[in-house]
């Protein structure tokens, strides 16, 4: 879909020229833009406050050098950055990537997206994202340590708890979280909730490590349901088989359906029995090992290599969970022509624009990202919550609130699609219902 109006078409060429290189990043902009052309016919009080302008140039941008020391006593340089988007409706909020592929390109994308998501959840935490290049694939514990707390020596001066509030992403999960807390604790002398998603004996929230996962189950099946659908008999693909592809597995299990496959960046698992999650946390959480291992205790099961065959396999609902772009067109009609009916996203962007389009021409229901796989964030600030009042809900308290979010999430965006003319597209109603309240504020708050 090409953009029709004036203004916003020359917000896009100044993205573009500003930020040339950067594809991820100027996919995801050109995504909201595209959402917000009936809103800016709607309220050009928004346009004539420079809101759009300043929304997709971040606030700041923060790039640093991470040395470190291998087991090998040899020094290994990474790349680390933190990008604080937006600050308008809270702090700045958002989870640290460590992967090979990280550059400030991903980074932006994913931190421009979470000041919608953030927006979403309808508690007040801002957009921001970082990370590093780091591999933590292979390293041992030693060396993740080590570049932890490099990291953390530079990164703690720009964050704090009222200010900027890391979390996990891909290739961060409780481990790194653990060991960047405690250098910044020893760097601020301060015991706060500065970073979400950390370990239940010092202030982790019970139910953020199940909370994508369980959260984007939450959201899809209120989509199911509003459109006479559950997962109840289901046939579901999953990818990836990290923190959101596992947790997703159990719930939509519980919720009825019998998950078939799962992957990793490497091939992908079938098991037409339904996947056995306590094997696969055993192999993934405990050992650290490739998701092809699976088939050596299951020996019904297939492991085939490459990640995008995945798709192929017949199924009613297919969430992917690995990372951006993973579903590219070919692979979203292969999706429509076996049948699937709702494709709904925990990775952060992982349908190209021509997959999305082959969804919304097919009549696919789809979960878009930003209010899909909220419930990690949210969650991360119901832990923030509990931090910043000194103490801890049960598991059922905190699945019950992000139950509750979720639901209202899909309320937001089922209405702001509906408000628009735009019904059942809800990719729309996020961009739109995410936009609208840190537009407000940010209006309120004048050109800052
Ligand atoms: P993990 O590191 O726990 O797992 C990532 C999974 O995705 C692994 O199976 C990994 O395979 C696969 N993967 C990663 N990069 C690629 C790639 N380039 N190509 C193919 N497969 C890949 O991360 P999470 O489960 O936490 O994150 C998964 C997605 O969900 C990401 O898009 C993340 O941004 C998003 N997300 C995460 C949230 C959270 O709370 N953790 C919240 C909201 C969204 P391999 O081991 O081979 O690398
Ligand atoms: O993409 C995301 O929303 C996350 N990685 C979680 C961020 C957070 O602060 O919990």
């Amino acid at each position: 879909m090409a953009l029709k109006n004036d203004y916003l078409i020359g917000v896009l060429e100044t993205v573009k020229k500003r930020n040339a290189g950067e594809p991820e990043f100027i996919q995801a902009v050109s995504e909201v833009l595209e959402s917000l052309e009936p809103v800016v016919e709607r309220r050009p009080d928004l346009v004539e406050a420079g809101v759009i302008d300043r929304l997709v140039e971040p606030e700041r941008q923060i790039i640093f050098r991470v040395p470190w020391v291998d087991d090998n006593g040899k020094t290994q340089v990474n790349r680390g950055f933190r990008v604080q988007y937006n600050s308008a409706i809270g702090p700045y909020k958002g989870g640290l990537r460590l992967h090979p592929s990280v550059y400030i390109g991903i980074i932006k994308f994913l931190g421009f997206e979470q000041i919608f998501k953030n927006s979403l959840t309808t508690l007040p935490m801002g957009g921001g994202k970082g990370g590093s290049d780091f591999d933590p694939k292979g390293k041992s514990d030693g060396e993740v340590m080590r570049f932890c707390q490099s990291f953390m020596t530079e990164l703690y001066r720009h964050i704090g708890p009222d200010c900027d509030v890391p979390a996990g992403d891909i290739g961060t999960g409780a481990r790194e979280i653990g060991y960047m807390f405690g250098q910044y604790k020893r760097l601020q002398n301060e015991f706060s909730g500065v970073l979400t998603g950390k370990g239940l004996t010092f202030g982790g929230s019970l139910a953020r490590t199940e909370a994508t996962g369980f959260g984007l189950c939450y959201f899809t099946n209120e989509m199911l349901k509003a459109n006479g659908k559950s997962f109840e008999g289901k046939t579901v693909v999953i990818s990836g088989s990290g923190n959101v592809a596992i947790y997703a597995t159990q719930k939509a299990t519980e919720l009825g359906a019998k998950v078939v496959a799962l992957s990793d960046s490497n091939g992908y698992i079938y098991d037409e029995n339904g996947i056995d999650l306590a094997a696969v946390k055993q192999l993934k959480e405990v050992e650290r090992k490739r998701i092809k291992e699976y088939v050596t205790t299951h020996p019904n099961a297939t492991y085939t290599e490459g990640c995008s065959g995945i798709w192929s396999i017949p199924c009613d609902i297919a969430l992917p969970c690995a990372t951006q772009n993973e579903i590219n067109k070919a692979s979203a009609e292969l999706l429509v022509k076996n049948g699937c009916f709702a494709v709904s996203e925990g990775a952060n962007m992982p349908s190209t624009p021509e997959a999305i389009e082959v969804y919304l021409s097919n009549g696919i229901l789809y979960g878009p990202a930003k209010a899909a796989n909220a419930g990690g964030v949210a969650t991360s600030g119901l832990e923030m919550s509990q931090n910043s009042a000194r103490l801890s809900w049960t598991f059922e308290e905190v699945d019950a609130k992000l139950q509750d979010i979720m639901k209202s999430i899909f309320k937001s965006c089922d209405e702001a699609a509906k408000e628009y003319g735009l019904e059942g597209n809800y990719m729309a109603g996020a961009n739109i219902a995410g936009f609208l309240k840190v537009a407000e504020a940010m209006k309120a708050q004048g050109c800052v």
